[in-house]
């Protein structure tokens, strides 16, 4: 059985999302995968608690305990690493996780480290992505799954989705129309890359 660890700091809507598919899809006969854990970096993390629901193991480690970057991914990979065997690898998935990785565990995980981020990359990486659509006055938007590389917001597309920006959005209504494009194409993008290994 492939686990899958979600990488959460917030919300959890997309590691939701990647939940409900795995079960209603039963990834567990089709991909002999399952979703195995959730970690945030944030106690207060909401998404915990559906995690819990869901029977996942939930860990948390909060990153401001650590000494540096590199001994908070560590600590991260210590964890990640009790659900990779060879017999499972494991898929680590950032669903709203703020942290940036270091290169060191970027490349441990190379190939099975996945984000999703909030624009049509590559423009708009890194923070305040919604913002900065609306001042630059884009008319469309969108969100984009892509392989995570050491260089931020820069991996191979797995999949992009494109909603329009409105008359009088702000960045909070922009932000929703493209939340609901994330809950679909990421559950897929999971998927696709299962079923190719
Ligand atoms: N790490 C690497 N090496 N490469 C990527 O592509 C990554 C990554 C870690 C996270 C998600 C990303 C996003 O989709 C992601 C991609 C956090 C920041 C950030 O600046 C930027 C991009 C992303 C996630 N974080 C601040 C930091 O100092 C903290 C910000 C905060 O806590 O609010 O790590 O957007
Ligand atoms: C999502 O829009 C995700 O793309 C974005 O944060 C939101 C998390 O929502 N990710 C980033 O901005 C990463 N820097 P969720 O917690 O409900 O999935």
């Amino acid at each position: 059985m492939k686990n899958i660890v979600i990488l959460i700091s917030g919300g959890g809507s997309n590691m939701a999302a990647i939940v409900r598919a795995s079960q209603k899809e039963d990834w567990a006969s089709r991909y002999g995968a399952r979703v195995a854990a959730v970690i945030s970096n944030k106690g207060t993390a909401s998404g915990l608690v559906f995690g819990k629901e869901q029977g996942l193991d939930t860990h948390v480690l909060d990153h401001k305990t650590y000494a540096d970057r590199e001994a908070f991914d560590a600590a991260l990979a210590e964890v990640i690493n009790r659900y990779d065997t060879p017999q499972a690898p494991v898929l680590v998935v950032l669903a709203g996780f703020m942290r940036i990785l270091t290169a060191g565990f970027v490349e441990k995980y190379a190939g099975r480290l996945v984000n999703i981020h909030p624009s049509l990359l590559p423009a708009f990486g890194g923070l305040h992505t919604h913002q900065r659509a609306l001042d630059a006055g884009c008319k469309f938007a969108g969100a984009t799954v892509h392989l995570v590389t050491p260089e931020l917001d820069h991996g191979p597309i797995l999949e992009q989705a494109v909603v329009p920006v409105l008359p009088g959005d702000t960045a909070e209504t922009l932000s929703a129309r493209v939340l609901t494009q994330e809950h679909r194409i990421y559950p897929r993008a999971v998927a696709a890359l299962l079923s190719n290994k």
